[in-house]
């Protein structure tokens, strides 16, 4: 069933993980919605807590619910803290989902990610490779929790009648993002190490593995659109793809980095770190024939992140 719409105006609006980099763009983009966003400040409730989840539900009683909190991380984070990725997710999601069952919130979005598709999933992936392969070892644990959060959206849709949707992005990227050289993806550590490379005068900087992997990345301001578009159209029990359509390798990013930075020198590769996937680009049709399309480009996606970055790196 898709197309279902959903009017949020008027509506109270939970962010869940609303300080993170996608929670972050998900209130500035409702604050195009005339709705009220209810935000559950980190230092009052955790998450992982299920009586603290379910008594804020409770008291605060949301009528719409975009489940963006989460414990993320690039692939040696995820590789490293195996048990915080899988326990961590598994609480958050399964707190949340039942608090909003329970209490009967009207709408729910659940974000995963592109790391729940098999390590060799045909390119594109689309939604029906879930669960068709092995996963990427690096990251299966986090990959798990967010298959589970997929299921339970799907179970509690099927058993009570939940309007509880999951949306898949790509890797993203932007303002707010986490730029700590070892816990960080791709796109902020590459965009940190040009810098510093920049300003101490370094021959050239480093980037972990091979430089061969591709990856598809997403400006987060684009995914926080893409998140209120299917929040409001779509109402269906699969999950739904939400990328940019194209992918580069991490060498070609990472040149494009250092030309947004202005780092002339060279690139070095750590073939001691993982690469992690070879490929996930995704197949992004359904979100097409819904109606949304990316609007930000890559290189210009990375201008302004690198713009945001200079004016908060202290
Ligand atoms: O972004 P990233 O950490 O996550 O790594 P994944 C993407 C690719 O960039 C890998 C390479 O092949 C890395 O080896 N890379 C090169 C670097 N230099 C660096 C660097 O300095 N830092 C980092 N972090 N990578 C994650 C999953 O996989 O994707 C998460 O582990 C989540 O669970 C996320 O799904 C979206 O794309 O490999």
């Amino acid at each position: 069933m898709n197309g279902a719409s959903y009017d949020l105006s008027g509506k109270r609006v939970w962010v869940a993980g609303h300080n993170g980099m996608v929670g972050a763009a998900l209130v500035r983009r409702l604050a195009q919605e005339r709705c009220e966003i209810l935000t559950a400040p980190r230092g009052e409730i955790d998450l992982r807590n299920q009586k603290m989840v379910s008594d804020w539900v409770g008291v605060n009683r949301p009528q719409a619910i975009f489940l963006a909190a989460a414990k993320v991380g690039g692939i040696l984070a995820n590789d490293t803290r195996p048990a915080e990725f899988l326990y961590d997710n598994l609480m958050i999601e399964a707190n949340i989902i039942q608090a909003a069952q329970v209490n009967g919130v009207e709408k729910l979005l659940f974000l995963g990610s592109s790391c729940i598709y098999p390590k060799f999933a045909p390119q594109p992936i689309t939604e029906e490779a879930l669960l068709t392969g092995p996963l990427e070892p690096t990251n299966e644990w986090y990959a798990i929790a967010k298959i589970a959060g997929i299921k339970l959206c799907q179970a509690y849709r099927r058993q009570y009648g939940s309007d509880f949707i999951s949306a898949m992005p790509t890797n993203l990227y932007g303002p707010g993002d986490n730029f700590d050289l070892q816990s960080s993806h791709v796109i902020p550590a590459l965009m940190r190490k040009a810098h510093e490379a920049k300003l101490g005068g370094a021959a050239a900087m480093t980037i972990w593995g091979s430089g061969t992997p591709r990856r598809e990345f997403l400006h987060v301001e684009d995914c926080a659109d893409a998140l209120v578009f299917l929040m409001k159209t779509y109402s269906g029990g699969s999950h739904i793809n939400v990328g940019s359509g194209t992918d580069v390798t991490i060498e070609e990013l990472a040149r494009l980095v250092m030309r947004v930075v202005g780092f002339g020198g060279g690139l070095a590769k750590d073939v001691s770190k993982p690469d992690g996937t070879p490929r996930k680009l995704m197949d992004n049709s359904r979100l097409a024939e819904l109606g949304w399309k990316p609007g930000i480009a890559l290189e210009s996606g990375l201008a302004g992140t690198y713009e945001w970055f200079l004016r908060n790196r202290a």
